[in-house]
């Protein structure tokens, strides 16, 4: 099957057809922000709320999860997938959820926040904080603060003229190469714990059902995603850059905030968040403050990254990793009960 310029032009307008329309008589939001000393972050408050959860639509003309190889390119994938808001089959069924009150960073937690929490760890230990199931003699530091070698070998990056190692330590960005058990340990060590995946997804779309956190139209410059790197992928007339090829200075595009008020929930760091992947969870989880399967091997990621493109930092998608998985792309956000 060949997505031709035709096909994939209707199956743009199919995407847009079908795409969820927003409340337009719902009340608009105001954001409230909540201090929280521990980590001297700012938190969104976000009240007891029923939001639409997943996705309802899928591509036109792909049948969704399944990409079946040699009959559809990946180049064509990408571009479907970039474009048309394709949905992937974990997403769905779309379902009402609802939550009770809670409060979730405004931002992604900066290497300035870990630092405190790495130094008192050092001093008093992290057995006050640490998930029963950590690994014993865990290490906090993250990867990239104690090892640029791993990313300098890949040719890939070593090429990038723009790469420079305070992306990964400088105090406004995103701390990123930490797992699923530094996030756990930093969250409760802060007087928080990670989000639900509910609790993210909400936070990131607001109540009605929008695709990016600023609405359903994709648009270049609301978010840091792929596009230095990997642009001649994308290969589509008016790409624009949003200038960082790793993790921006958080809050660096206020104009892509959610309705909550909440940054960079599209793309920049990518997010482990508390529950277990499962990919029929939504067909057999609850709708009131879904906490997710009660066992698993993989956590969800939330939110895409830097190195992802505009289908892959769309609010309902969902990642999985290992939690002991530590990458440049990946970081977190807390959450707290109200
Ligand atoms: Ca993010």
């Amino acid at each position: 099957m060949n997505l031709t310029p035709a096909r994939t032009f209707l199956a743009t307008v199919l995407a847009l057809a079908f795409q969820p329309a927003p409340a337009a008589d719902a009340p608009a939001i105001q954001p409230r922000e909540i201090k929280h000393e521990r980590d001297g972050s700012v938190m969104m408050a976000i009240p007891a709320t029923e939001f639409l959860m997943g996705t309802a639509e899928s591509h036109p003309d792909l049948p969704a999860n399944r990409l079946i190889p040699g009959r559809v390119k990946p180049t064509e994938v990408k571009l479907a997938r970039a474009w048309e808001g394709w949905a992937l089959a974990d997403e769905r069924p779309q379902r009402p959820v609802r939550l009770k009150a809670f409060a979730i960073d405004r931002h992604e937690v900066t290497n300035a926040q870990y630092r405190r929490f790495l130094a008192d760890v050092k001093q008093h230990g992290d057995t006050a904080w640490a998930h029963p199931a950590q690994p014993p003699g865990k290490d906090h530091t993250p990867r990239y603060w104690k090892e640029f070698n791993p990313l300098l070998r890949d040719p890939e990056f070593t090429r990038l003229a723009q790469f420079n190692p305070m992306t990964f330590t400088g105090d406004r960005t995103p701390v990123v190469g930490v797992d699923w058990f530094d996030a756990y340990a930093y969250a409760r060590w802060a007087g928080k714990r990670l989000p639900t995946e509910a609790e993210w997804e909400l936070a990131a779309r607001g109540p009605d059902g929008r695709r990016w956190p600023w609405g359903n139209d994709w648009q270049w410059g609301l978010c840091n995603i792929v596009g230095e790197r990997s642009g001649a992928d994308v290969r589509v007339p008016g790409r624009e850059k949003d200038g960082y090829i790793y993790p921006a200075p958080v809050g660096s595009f206020p104009t892509g905030r959610s309705p909550y008020g909440c940054d960079d929930m599209a793309g920049n760091a990518a997010e482990w968040v508390a529950d277990w992947y499962a990919a029929d969870a939504y067909q057999t989880g609850t709708g009131v403050n879904p906490t997710g399967p009660a066992t698993g091997t993989m956590r969800v990621v939330r939110g895409g990254s830097s190195q992802n493109l505009p289908s892959n930092t769309r609010c309902a998608i969902r990642a999985q990793r290992e939690p002991e998985f530590r990458t440049f792309i990946l970081g977190f956000r807390c959450a707290k009960d109200l």
